[in-house]
C-alpha cells in the first residue's frame, strides 16, 4: 500500500493481481517509499514481461502450475486411461517410384511453405560454448548448420518457383525462434554472413522468454536467492514456438499471402533437408493437417516414440510420447516387457525427430482458439516422499510436438517414417557421453553427425549408379563410425533423388580416401574416376561436365582428442581434423559449357 505512489496504474493492477493469486511474499520485504524505489520499478518491469509473454498472463500461469503441481503430488499419470498402440503412417523407401513421386509433389508445393527453426536451446548436453547453429555441419566445407539450412531453403524456393511457372509465392519466409541464450549470437551469425544469401526481410527472429520458477505446491513464484527484486526464471521449452507465432501475427500474414504449410525443424540435423521434399509430398497428397517425421527407433533410445493413444472414453490421438514415459506406459497397460525391439530389430514405435509439417489453415484456426497455449508439464524434484517441498525451484515446461494434443478427433494427424541414414543425424551429445552410448545405438554427436552426411551422400550416389568404395571403420573420441568418402554438395546441386540422377551418369567411381565438393548447380559427373580430392565451383550459368581420372594425395582425416584445448572446440568435439594435402580445384566464374578435369 505504502509503495503505490511510485507505480503506474498498470503496475498497480499487476501487483494487485499477484496479491490476489497468493503471491504476497513477493512484496513482504519491500521497505518504505524512498528506499530501493528503482529496484521495485525494475521488479514490476520483469513481472510485466512475464505476464505479457505467457498466453493468458501470469494468473493463467500460476493457475496452470497449481493444477499440474497438485496432479504431480497426487502421482497422477498424464496417460491414465490411455492405452498405447502402434499407429499407422507412411513408411517411405528412398529412391522407389512412390518416393520420387512424393519428392516431386513436395518440391512443387514448397513455395507455399514457411519454415520455422527452433533454436532457443543452449545444448547443455553437447557442452559446446557457442550456439549450435554456428557449428559446422561438416568440416570438409566448414558450412555451418544455419548456412546449410538457409541455402537449402533458397534452393527449394528456386526449384519450386521454376515448376510453378509464374504462379510462385514471394520468398519462402524463415522464422528462427531464439532465446536470451542464443538471440545475440544468432543475429551476429546472420549479419556477419550477409544472411547466407537470404534477403534480410525474409528472416524473422522471435525470441522466447523464460517463465517464472515456482517454490512450492501453491505455485508461489520463486525470488532470486541473490536479488530479492527479481523472480527466478527458466526456459519453458520449444513448445513456446506456437504462442510466439500466434502473437507475432505471422500466421495471418502468411495465410493472407496464400501460404499453405508451416515446417518446423531443430537446430542440428545436417540430413533433414534430404527428407523434406518427400515428407511435404506426403502432407500434400494425403491432406495431413499434422505430419510428424519419424525414423525407425531402437527400443529405449532417447528420442520420443510416435504412439496411438486410445482413452477409455473413446478419444484417440497420435502423439509423441517421450522415451522415459513410453516404457512405463507400456508396462502399465499389459506389455510386461515395456518398450522392446520387435522382429525388425527396432521398437514398433517410430522415433519422433521433431520435424513437423502443419497445414497452415487448420493450424491458424486452432491457435486462434488456444492463443498458442499447448499442453504443459511439470517435473519437480521433491525433498522427500511427502512431496510437500522441492529440492530447488521448478517451472512449467512445454514441447512443440504436443501441439496435436488439443486437436479435435476429426483432425488428420499422420506421420512419415524415413530412413535414419537419409534424414536424421542430430548433434546433441558431448564426446564423453557419446562414447558411453550402447553399441548399435546412435551417438548423436558431432562425430556421428558429420559422418552421417558423408554416408548419406555416398549412398545416394551409389543408388544413382556411381561406384562408391565401401567405408572404413575408425574410432574418433571413442566412437566407432563408418568413414565413407567425404562427398558434399551445395543444396542447389541436388534437392531430390531425381536431381541427383539427372546429374550423374553410370561409369563413375569414387575411392574411399576421396573427397568431393560440388558447389554449383549445373555440374555433371560423367565417367569420372576419383581417387583424391576434387573441388568444383561453378556459377549457375556455367555447365560443367566432370570426367576422366583424377588422382592426387587428397585430404586426410587426422585423429585429435576432444580434450586437446590447443584445437578449436568445434573441431576437437569431432575427434578429427582435415589435413588438406593436395586437391584439384576447378572453378568456373563465367557462363558457358565446360568439360573435363584434366
Ligand atoms: N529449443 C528451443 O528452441 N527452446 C527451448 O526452450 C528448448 C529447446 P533439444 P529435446 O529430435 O532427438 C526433442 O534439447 O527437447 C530447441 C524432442 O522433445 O535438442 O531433448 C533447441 O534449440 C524429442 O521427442 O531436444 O528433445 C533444439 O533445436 C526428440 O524428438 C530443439 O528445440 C528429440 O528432440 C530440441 O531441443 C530429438
Amino acid at each position: 500500500q505504502k509503495n503505490l505512489g511510485i507505480l503506474s496504474p498498470d503496475e498497480v493492477e499487476l501487483a494487485k493481481t499477484l496479491l490476489h493469486e497468493g503471491q504476497s511474499h513477493l512484496f513482504d520485504h519491500w521497505p518504505d517509499l524512498g528506499v530501493d524505489d528503482d529496484k521495485k520499478k525494475g521488479f514490476l518491469k520483469q513481472v510485466a514481461l512475464l505476464n505479457s509473454s505467457y498466453p493468458g498472463g501470469l494468473v493463467q500461469y500460476i493457475q496452470n502450475a497449481r493444477k499440474l503441481l497438485a496432479d504431480s503430488k497426487a502421482g497422477k499419470n498424464p496417460y491414465d486411461g490411455f492405452t498405447p498402440s502402434v499407429p499407422s503412417g507412411e513408411v517411405l523407401t528412398f529412391g522407389d517410384d512412390s518416393f520420387t513421386m512424393l519428392e516431386d509433389a513436395g518440391v512443387r508445393e514448397v513455395h507455399k511453405a514457411a519454415f520455422v527453426l527452433v533454436a532457443g536451446g543452449l545444448g547443455e548436453r553437447l557442452g559446446y560454448k557457442g550456439i549450435k547453429l554456428a557449428l559446422p555441419s561438416e568440416i570438409t566445407t566448414g558450412r555451418c548448420f544455419l548456412q546449410h539450412y538457409i541455402e537449402s531453403i533458397l534452393a527449394l524456393q528456386e526449384a519450386s518457383c521454376r515448376l510453378a511457372q509464374g504462379q510462385c509465392q514471394a520468398e519462402i519466409p524463415l522464422v528462427i525462434m531464439t532465446s536470451d541464450d542464443t538471440h545475440a549470437p544468432t543475429v551476429k551469425l546472420l549479419e556477419s554472413n550477409s544472411h547466407f544469401g537470404m534477403k534480410p526481410s525474409q528472416v524473422k527472429l522471435l525470441k522466447q522468454e523464460k517463465v517464472a520458477c515456482l517454490d512450492d505446491n501453491d505455485a508461489r513464484l520463486a525470488l532470486d536467492l541473490n536479488d530479492k527484486y527479481k523472480i527466478q526464471t527458466k526456459p519453458h521449452g520449444h513448445g513456446d514456438v506456437h504462442a510466439l507465432l500466434y502473437s507475432s501475427g505471422l500466421l495471418n500474414e502468411w495465410q493472407n499471402a496464400g501460404r499453405k504449410w508451416v515446417l518446423f525443424f531443430q537446430d542440428t540435423n545436417g540430413l533433414l533437408f534430404k527428407a523434406i521434399p518427400a515428407a511435404l509430398g506426403v502432407s500434400s497428397t494425403k491432406g495431413y493437417h499434422v505430419n510428424s517425421l519419424a525414423v525407425p527407433r531402437k527400443a529405449k533410445e532417447a528420442i520420443g516414440g510416435i504412439t496411438k493413444l486410445t482413452h477409455t472414453d473413446g478419444r484417440t490421438m497420435v502423439i509423441n510420447v517421450e522415451y522415459n514415459q513410453l516404457d512405463p506406459l507400456l508396462r502399465a497397460t499389459g506389455h510386461a516387457d515395456g518398450d522392446v525391439n520387435c522382429e525388425t530389430g527396432f521398437s514398433p514405435f517410430p522415433g519422433n525427430i521433431n520435424q513437423l509439417i502443419l497445414e497452415l489453415g487448420p493450424y491458424t484456426e486452432e491457435l486462434t482458439k488456444t492463443r498458442g497455449a499447448i499442453a504443459e508439464f511439470v517435473n519437480p524434484k521433491y525433498k522427500d516422499s511427502s512431496k510437500t517441498a522441492f529440492k530447488s525451484s521448478t517451472r512449467l515446461e512445454c514441447m512443440m510436438q504436443d501441439y496435436p494434443k488439443t486437436l479435435a478427433p476429426s483432425a488428420k494427424v499422420g506421420f512419415t517414417v524415413i530412413d535414419t541414414w537419409l534424414g536424421y543425424a542430430p548433434v546433441k551429445n558431448n564426446p564423453e557421453e557419446a562414447a558411453k552410448v550402447p553399441k548399435g545405438n546412435p551417438y548423436h554427436s558431432a562425430t556421428s553427425g558429420e559422418m552421417a552426411i558423408y554416408r548419406a551422400n555416398s549412398l545416394i550416389l551409389r543408388k544413382a549408379g556411381i561406384q562408391i568404395a565401401d567405408p572404413m571403420i575408425d574410432a574418433f573420441n571413442g566412437q566407432e563410425v563408418e568413414v565413407w568418402p567425404r562427398i558434399t554438395w551445395s543444396p542447389k546441386w541436388a534437392l531430390t533423388y531425381a536431381d541427383v540422377k539427372r546429374k550423374v551418369s553410370e561409369g563413375s567411381s569414387i575411392s574411399q580416401k576421396s573427397t568431393m565438393v560440388i558447389n554449383g548447380q549445373n555440374v555433371f559427373l560423367d565417367g569420372l574416376s576419383l581417387d583424391g580430392t576434387l573441388v568444383v565451383n561453378a556459377v549457375d550459368e556455367a555447365e560443367v561436365k566432370v570426367t576422366g581420372r583424377i588422382q592426387n594425395n587428397g585430404w586426410a582425416l587426422k585423429h585429435v582428442d576432444y580434450k586437446d584445448s590447443s584445437i578449436p572446440e568445434e573441431i576437437r568435439i569431432r575427434g578429427f581434423k582435415i589435413d588438406k594435402v593436395e586437391q584439384l580445384e576447378m572453378s568456373y566464374s563465367e557462363p558457358g559449357k565446360f568439360c573435363c578435369s584434366s
